[in-house]
């Protein structure tokens, strides 16, 4: 076996990876980008080579720079993982010419499903079923023509070229043709620098099921089961699992054969995906071949119980399938979320900052998480916003379900948006649970997807105020001999004749709340209601009861960002700054970028005296300018942007020494 090999790629694949290297006694090479220098990826592995700037193009896709780390390092293969370099055959080749095992398929069969074209006319003469249509050399519009109405409408018009949705035009009728075969040819030529086209009679309720092949050198391959993984937005998988419902046992093996025969007609080697559209009569036909191990793999994994990476280290080392077909068993049921950073309610735009607070599920039996990273990481604009992948298993698909529904719950995470909430109500949706599945699911059921919060706004509050001030006694309460003077009882009690107020600010309102304490209870008064509250926080975990409703929840309070979560819900809240300024905090102020976005103007030096409201810097974000204020009066002691300069969201944009008088007035 391998003693040594380099890991060309980041995150929680290439931690994946090397977790598997390390149990089978191999070391582990990585590499980095300036902006991954503390990666996980980096801390796991042996050892580590600085690869260049944080941009793909310089790092994770410098194949000659990656080989000549390999060799200098002594690794004898080169892992790509998935995206990168893992599909491209000049750096399998080059990998090859110098004396690297590339663990994946050869250069050769990389190349063969690189044109959707010659991968139907492969898989055809295999006797892998096809979409019906064409996928002929000859071009031109009459054959073109010709070959439409033979197919029959609708159809779809595929880039050869294309890949991932790109470049794809369905056609109702033959009135249609010309002009989108016109459009869609432009847009082929611009997109791959290939006009040619494909014509399929278009499917409109396929599923997506894959075959998982592996083949070694010997030319053996097997199947371990199928994914389907029809719940996709915009081609981009969210859930995925294994084995696809209601796939019948005949329908299985059909399929797997065909995957098996697919692979082979390549001469195939390693880890494969043989992507299928599933018909709603039962029927099945080639998609298109992923030549690597895939982002789904986990759930294959659960349900056969064998490692995938394993697999790939042996079949590269050169030793036979680690089991035969009929060795190949599956159990249960696996599911796999991919958690995203992206905003869910702003058309899932990619999001970015840094994971002030993360707490993942236990991992158990049950419950896996793939992740490249911890509390405290950035998500930056540079590589793909998945933050994990959250693996579940169980005996039938509907434990899974809860399984994922639960840890999805225990999945909390602070200062980047996510996907959580989205994901939770999908995979605890009637029409999951019942695996009304086809490539469509999101779109249809878009209406389930964005619940509304299953907490009261007055609820959310009160907990929020519970989580403040027990914080805050927690911090002040410095002394931890009980009998000082300033323990947590006195110093609270001094302040209990009168109520305290407290400002919190969810979205554009401010919520004013004033707060009785006697005895351990709190009195909080929200508007014209009064609620009765107890509450015990320890660390991030708030134990409240609220009008003799017991709460159990978690929180984090950060600045004056306070996230609790709520049964895979966030509840988000600012406490208002101008009741906040302890005297820990005071004299300085910070003042952070709303969101991401680009400075537009900054109106004051170093060394302004400024007065709470003025407007400091301005920035636009979305099209939409933002005023950052000054939130008491005070003098410019540093300035950490200038105009034109973009930030992320959370990024500290000016400081303020905060003027006395006003910090004791706000405190
Ligand atoms: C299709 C199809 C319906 N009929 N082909 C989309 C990605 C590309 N690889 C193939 N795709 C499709 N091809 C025929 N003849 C529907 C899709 C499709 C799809 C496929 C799998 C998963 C999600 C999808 C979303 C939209 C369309």
């Amino acid at each position: 076996m391998f003693s040594k090999i380099l890991i060309a790629n980041r995150g929680e694949i290439a931690c994946r990876i090397i977790q598997t290297a390390h149990r089978m006694g191999i070391r582990c090479v990585a590499v980095y980008s300036d902006a991954d220098a503390n990666a996980h990826h980096v801390a796991m592995a042996d050892e580590a080579f600085h690869i260049g700037p944080a941009p793909s193009s310089e790092s994770y896709l410098r194949g000659e720079k990656i080989i000549e780390i390999a060799k200098q390092s002594g690794a004898q293969a080169v892992h790509p993982g998935y995206g990168f370099l893992s599909e491209n055959t000049g750096f399998a080749e080059a990998c090859e010419a110098n004396n690297l095992v590339f663990i994946g398929p050869p250069s050769s069969a990389i190349a063969a499903m690189g044109s959707k074209s010659a991968a139907k006319a492969i898989m055809e003469k295999a006797g892998v079923p096809l979409v019906p249509g064409y996928h002929g050399d000859d071009q031109s519009p009459e054959t073109l023509r010709k070959e439409a109405e033979k197919c029959g409408f609708p159809l779809l018009l595929k880039a050869v070229a294309g890949g991932g949705g790109k470049g794809m035009r369905v056609v109702e009728h033959m009135g249609e043709f010309d002009e989108a075969l016109a459009a869609a040819k432009r847009e082929a030529k611009n997109a791959f620098g290939n006009p040619d086209m494909l014509i399929e009679r278009y499917l409109t309720q396929p599923r997506h099921v894959e075959i998982q092949v592996f083949c070694d050198q010997s030319g053996n391959g097997v199947y371990l089961a199928e994914r389907d993984c029809s719940v996709q937005r915009r081609h981009q998988k969210v859930l995925e699992e294994a084995p696809a419902p209601g796939l019948s046992e005949e329908t299985r093996k059909a399929m797997g054969d065909a995957a098996v025969k697919a692979a082979q007609a390549i001469n195939y080697v390693g880890a494969g995906t043989v992507e299928f559209l599933y018909d709603v009569d039962g029927s099945f036909f080639f998609m298109e071949m992923n030549t690597r191990l895939q982002v789904e793999h986990p759930v294959t994994e659960m349900v056969t119980g064998q490692d995938l990476v394993e697999w790939q280290l042996k079949v590269a080392w050169g030793e036979p399938l680690p089991l035969e077909q009929s060795q190949v068993k599956t159990r249960g049921h696996a599911l796999e979320a991919r958690i995203y950073a992206e905003d869910p309610d702003q058309d899932f735009l990619p999001a970015t900052g840094n994971l002030r607070y993360l707490s993942t599920p236990d991992e158990s039996a049950h419950v896996r998480v793939d992740t490249g990273v911890i509390e405290g990481d950035e998500i930056s604009i540079h590589y793909d916003p998945m933050i994990a992948k959250l693996i579940v298993w169980d005996e039938t698909r509907d434990q899974a379900i809860n399984r994922m529904v639960q840890a999805l719950e225990h999945y909390r995470i602070a200062g980047v948006k996510t996907n959580i909430r989205f994901l939770h109500a999908l995979a605890d949706s009637q029409p999951f649970r019942e695996a009304d599945l086809t490539t469509g699911f999101i779109d249809t059921h878009r209406d389930l997807l964005f619940p509304k919060s299953k907490l009261d706004t007055h609820k959310a509050l009160v907990l929020a105020a519970g989580f403040v001030l027990e914080e805050r006694k927690s911090t002040e309460s410095v002394s931890t001999d009980p009998w000082s003077p300033f323990g947590r009882r006195n110093s609270w009690r001094l302040n209990s004749e009168y109520a305290q107020p407290l400002q919190l600010q969810v979205g554009d309102e401010i919520h004013e709340l004033k707060i009785l304490e006697k005895d351990d209870r709190y009195q909080v008064f929200v508007n014209d209601s009064v609620y009765s509250l107890t509450a015990k926080l320890d660390d991030d975990y708030l134990q409240a009861v609220v009008n003799g409703h017991r709460i159990s929840i978690h929180g984090n309070l950060h600045n004056d960002q306070l996230v609790l979560f709520y049964e895979g819900d966030t509840f988000n809240c600012t406490v208002y700054r101008e009741n906040y300024v302890s005297e820990d905090m005071a004299p300085e102020g910070g003042l952070n970028a709303p969101m991401n976005g680009a400075i537009v103007a900054v109106q004051a030096k170093v060394g302004d005296a400024v007065t709470a409201g003025q407007t400091l810097v301005i920035m636009e974000a979305m099209k939409m300018e933002h005023a950052i204020k000054a939130p008491a009066d005070g003098v410019v002691t540093e300035i950490f942007f200038s105009e034109g300069e973009q930030v992320s969201e959370g990024a500290e944009l000016i400081a303020i020494e905060i003027a006395k008088e006003s910090a004791e007035e706000a405190g």
